[in-house]
């Protein structure tokens, strides 16, 4: 600890140290998949591809992607590298079909995700005398042990909350002066509203000053909402159970992205199409290679995430190249009657109006050849009880902003307040009931 900094000489590293770093990790690492690993050894075969061919950062480019499904169809620990005596902890990401992926720890691995999260929870001004409250889910999924493995390095109090029972979880963050909330941003919408309705005032009754939001994708209009109904700066943070969890990358007090800790991880952005590399700055699909990860290594891993990287300095002195906001997943994105849209784009739209709660639910259907494309939404309570609302005219507002954004027009339904279920942990904003008629 020094300053704001968790360790200042990695985080201020100049650019070109950092890439002499990484090319010595690199190639450490490369070596420890061809010798230990049969999967990697044998993608490397393929291609002809010795580990004495990566000598440059561009090297890199040579070895091939590992996927999704190199894991699911390696499940479970088809792709453990470590001895398996080494393995000291599993968790798993809540994949909705087919095997879960899972991330298998060595002690090492298990050390480099607390040091990350520690570094990630001291950047966003977590500090010895907080209170940290998470209400990430405990158990499988990476996020309450991830935050749990952090708060503890710094030496905060913990308030392992995980997810669940709303009520209690707003009495202990007020009884316990509770200072920095970590859990998804749709389950911090979801306190926010639980809060009005059991006449707690974030900013008046709670000490709450942070709080650290990530897991799925959030638009700048609910982060806004957040911050304005709770009274708190936010920071995002980003990861993914392939990589250690939540720790990857972190917002900085200067919130112009998330610092992507380029001691540990290479980022690069592809085009999700072609698999071509995209020069910096541009707009594409996040791949990782994790440097120093010895359970489950990962080379040039496809994350499915959109993105692009900055590698100008930030103002924060950190010199760890920025990440945007994830604005999708490449898996994400619904072609509705041949258009592309994305749930974020709806999200933008929705969070216009101030008359709308922060939930929604895009459904997509085919009954005959054409998709139909409802949008439900809900009024908040407040507009619910004003007679004098139109909703006639809300509901054209919202549709054509809906085509103003998408380039294709919806069908909008408003449901009644508190109609659209709430979820402790990462949203489901998508119901595409056309999955299995195609
Ligand atoms: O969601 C790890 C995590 C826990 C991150 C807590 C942040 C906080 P998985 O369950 O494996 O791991 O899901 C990983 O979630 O590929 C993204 O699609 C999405 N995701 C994670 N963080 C963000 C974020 C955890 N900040 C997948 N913004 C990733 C947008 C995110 N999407």
């Amino acid at each position: 600890m020094d300053g704001k900094y968790w360790n200042r000489k990695i985080e201020t590293m100049p650019r070109q140290d950092i890439k002499n770093y990484q090319l010595q990790k690199l190639k450490e690492q490369v070596n420890y998949c061809y010798e230990k690993s049969n999967f990697y050894r044998k993608k490397f075969d393929a291609i002809n591809l010795k580990p004495k061919d990566i000598q440059t950062i561009e090297d890199l480019q040579k070895i091939p992607f590992t996927v999704k499904s190199d894991l699911k169809d390696n499940y479970p620990l088809g792709m453990v590298t470590a001895s398996p005596s080494e393995i000291v902890e599993v968790h798993a990401s809540s994949g909705t079909t087919g095997n879960p992926i899972i991330g298998a720890y060595t002690q090492n691995d298990i050390e480099i995700w607390q040091e990350l999260m520690a570094r990630s929870i001291y950047t966003t001004g977590g500090r010895p005398q907080d209170v940290i409250h998470i209400a990430y889910g405990y158990g499988l999924f990476t996020g309450g042990f991830g935050f749990h493995y952090g708060a503890q390095k710094i030496g905060a109090k913990i308030v392992p909350a995980s997810s669940g029972m709303t009520q209690r979880q707003i009495k202990l963050m007020k009884d316990l002066e509770v200072t920095m909330l970590a859990c998804t941003p749709s389950f911090a919408v979801y306190l926010s509203e639980a809060m009005t309705q059991e006449g707690v005032d974030p900013k008046k009754d709670l000490k709450l000053k942070r709080g650290m939001f990530g897991a799925e994708p959030w638009s700048s209009k609910i982060r806004e909402r957040i911050e304005q109904e709770m009274g708190i700066e936010t920071f995002d943070i980003y990861g993914l159970t392939e990589l250690c969890g939540p720790g990857v990358s972190i917002e900085c007090e200067e919130h112009t992205g998330l610092h992507v800790w380029e001691d540990h991880f290479i980022v690069e952005t592809i085009d999700p199409d072609t698999g071509e590399v995209l020069a910096e700055g541009k707009e594409g699909e996040l791949v990782f290679t994790a440097l120093t990860k010895t359970g489950i290594p990962m080379l040039r891993y496809r994350t499915r995430d959109i993105s692009k990287i900055d590698i100008n300095p930030c103002r924060c002195g950190r010199t760890h190249a920025r990440m945007t906001h994830i604005t999708g997943r490449t898996d994400d994105m619904l072609i509705i009657r041949g258009v592309n849209v994305f749930p974020s784009q709806i999200e933008y739209a929705v969070m216009d109006f101030s008359e709308l709660s922060a939930q929604y639910l895009i459904v997509v259907d085919r009954p005959g050849a054409l998709d139909t494309f409802t949008v439900k939404v809900e009024m908040t309570e407040k507009a619910a009880q004003n007679s004098q609302l139109d909703r006639k005219t809300l509901k054209s507002d919202i549709q054509k902003r809906i085509h103003i954004i998408t380039g294709i027009s919806a069908d909008v339904e408003i449901v009644q307040y508190g109609e659209l279920p709430r979820t402790e942990g990462k949203a489901k904003r998508v119901l595409d009931l056309r999955k299995g008629k195609m």
